[in-house]
């Protein structure tokens, strides 16, 4: 029975997940990703002294702070869609996030 409970939680909540993306020489690697709603996806920034951040523009939102070598970014996605972001000070980096 407590399996059962259990199991039946993990399917309501969808097993959430953590998905890492690399930022490394003017790149995000992975630029496109299919992930779940509910996921979560972290940006590190592996650069050697580069500073970026990421940039959902077209969402609206404010361009966020930059995160220099070492540090990361997360956002949580909790609707299904096509989420294209962009690096702030550097418009020729961009990515997608899909969510499903
Ligand atoms: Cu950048």
């Amino acid at each position: 029975m407590r399996f059962l409970v259990v199991f039946a939680f993990l399917i309501l909540s969808g097993c959430a997940q953590t998905v890492d993306i690399e930022i490394k020489k003017f790149k995000f690697l992975t630029p496109d990703i299919t992930i779940n709603v509910g996921d979560t996806v972290r940006w590190h920034n592996i650069e050697k002294r580069q500073y970026h951040n990421v940039w959902f523009e077209q969402l609206g939102e404010n361009e966020p702070d930059y995160f220099f070598p070492g540090e990361s970014y997360s956002k949580t996605f909790e609707q299904v869609g096509e989420f294209p972001y962009r690096c702030g000070p550097h418009p020729k980096m961009i990515g997608i996030i899909k969510v499903k």
